[in-house]
């Protein structure tokens, strides 16, 4: 397809968010037209999936969390991501997408990894990211930076140390196409130069 997929990924409180607002203002700036997604969500339906599935009061099994998880991804895919990298000079930049499915449902909660693959390649038709920028921090750092902005912890969060731990090592260790680590105890100025060091690389821009 014509367009260009950016994922930003990391653990909890990385800088996802951050990073993700800085890219979109640098590629408008560079006359792309932008969308920015977040996962799950982004539609409609994927954003009562995400309503259920990080709300603190309900339990899910790990197997419901992952459907829930892809529910909303198929209709991401299909509804939004999907037409828009059809068109040409548009860039799609999604804060979370399917290294997350890795880190938290096969790492995190020890789902099997050949399953969780198929079901997440149903999901997504096979669409793949072109270029996936890994925020590497240790969990502990991200989840003070969250507390330090007084949120309430949703469902994931509220997980214990145990499985955060998992989930940043899975990051940690994530290679494959297209797949960059950034150091995310940089400043949010340095991790935006080095983030947009690697998307100018893969478009070729000088
Ligand atoms: N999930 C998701 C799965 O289990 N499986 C899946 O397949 C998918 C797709 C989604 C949840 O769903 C789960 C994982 C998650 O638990 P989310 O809201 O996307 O939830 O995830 P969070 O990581 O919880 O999002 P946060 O918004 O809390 O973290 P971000 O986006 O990483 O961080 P951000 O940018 O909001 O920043 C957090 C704080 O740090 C500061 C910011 O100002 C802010 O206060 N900050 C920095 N401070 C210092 N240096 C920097 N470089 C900084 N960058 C930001």
């Amino acid at each position: 397809m014509p367009g260009l997929f950016i994922v930003v990924e990391g653990p909890e409180g990385a800088g996802k968010t951050t990073l993700v607002k800085r890219l979109t203002r640098r590629l408008q700036q560079a006359g792309y037209q932008v969308l920015e997604v977040r996962e799950p969500g982004g539609t409609d339906g994927a954003e009562a999936a995400r309503a259920l599935v990080l709300d603190p009061e309900r339990h899910w099994s790990p197997v419901a969390e992952l459907f829930l998880i892809l529910a909303a991804r198929a209709e991401l895919v299909t509804r939004v991501i999907e037409p828009r990298l059809r068109e040409d000079y548009w860039v799609v930049i999604s804060d979370r997408f399917d290294l997350s499915t890795e880190a938290y449902q096969i790492a995190g909660r020890g789902l099997p990894r050949d399953g969780v693959f198929a079901a997440n390649q149903l999901a997504t038709g096979g669409l793949r990211p072109d270029l996936t920028l890994v925020l590497d921090i240790p969990p502990q750092v991200g989840r003070r930076r969250q507390a330090a902005q007084g949120k309430a912890p949703d469902r994931m969060e509220r997980e214990d140390e145990e499985l955060h731990e998992r989930v940043a090592q899975a990051f940690r260790d994530a290679v494959g196409p297209g797949v960059v680590h950034l150091d995310a105890q940089r400043t949010p100025e340095e991790l935006e130069g080095v983030a947009w060091d690697a998307i100018r690389a893969r478009i070729g821009t000088p």
